[in-house]
């Protein structure tokens, strides 16, 4: 899954994708170097962020999503407005960082579209969650955290084949945290969905690179995290350098599934 945030301030590339037309050639760059899918997002969740309105969110998305009407599609929000009109352009799947939690028509706009869905953990919100996250047991707490919001989903009316299931890296979480949700990825693989990771880029990658004041993490740290979470059963990636993680998990399939 390659990552369009067409936002001024998304924590890597902020401001990159702000145009629409840059973030219809970036999109279209993305897949041509093998994405499954983009991710194209209005607003950003990074720790600190405060959230957007519906109108914004529309106003940067609605264009993009437009201009690659055809193309395969996800999108990155919680809002049922902004989740219906994209899906109207065609978008295959929502992805969800609240996990239903944020509007209550979401899940209904996804069931009856028929449309794939990804619930994501995350404890807090993120203008407060990086301040000291708290577990008994970060993954069994994820875990039966995925487990309720699937089920949940499912009663909503979303077939569950269509869900795919983040422990949401980066979100109420320190840096050991992390890795021990991708560590014990297994954990989370046998609830029996497809599990989606995003690591790419994201600060605890630089700061266990030398930086204890990382704000982003590096492409050879991102396609580290990327091809460990890949061993350890992870199905979807979620990454902005789509062609280095392709190449990377392309040597790392033929050594695990030749
Ligand atoms: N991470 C981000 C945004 N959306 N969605 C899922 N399912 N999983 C993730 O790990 C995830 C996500 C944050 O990264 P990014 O989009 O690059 O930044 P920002 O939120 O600042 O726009």
């Amino acid at each position: 899954m390659g990552v369009v945030n067409v936002t001024p301030d998304s924590f890597s590339d902020g401001g990159v994708n702000l145009r629409a037309d840059d973030a219809v050639s970036t999109a279209r760059r993305l897949l041509d170097e093998g994405a499954a899918i983009v991710d194209i997002g209005g607003e950003s969740t990074r720790p600190g962020s405060d959230g957007v309105s519906v109108d914004e969110e529309l106003r940067r998305v609605e264009p993009v999503l437009e201009a690659l009407a055809g193309a395969p599609i996800s999108i990155d929000t919680s809002k049922a407005a902004v989740a219906r009109r994209a899906l109207a352009h065609g978008a295959e799947l929502v992805n969800d960082v609240t996990a239903l939690r944020a509007d209550p028509e979401l899940a209904g706009v996804v069931a009856d579209s028929g449309a794939y869905l990804c619930l994501m953990h995350m404890l807090g919100e993120p203008r407060t969650m990086q301040t000291n996250p708290v577990y008994d047991d970060v993954v069994s707490d994820v875990k039966a955290f995925l487990e309720e919001r699937l089920a949940f989903a499912v009663a909503a009316g979303v077939r569950e084949e269509l869900v795919c299931l983040d422990p949401g890296i980066g979100f109420g979480k320190t840096v050991e945290q992390n890795f021990e949700l991708v560590r014990r990825l297994d954990e989370l693989v046998a609830i029996g969905r497809p599990v989606l990771i995003g690591f790419s880029r994201k600060s605890s990658l630089g700061r266990i690179t030398g930086d204890p004041n990382a704000r982003t993490g590096s492409l050879a740290g991102s396609i580290g995290a990327a091809v460990s979470a890949y061993e350890r059963g992870a199905t979807l990636l979620r990454v902005h350098d789509v062609r280095d993680h392709v190449e990377a998990l392309a040597v790392a399939k033929a050594v695990t599934a030749p």
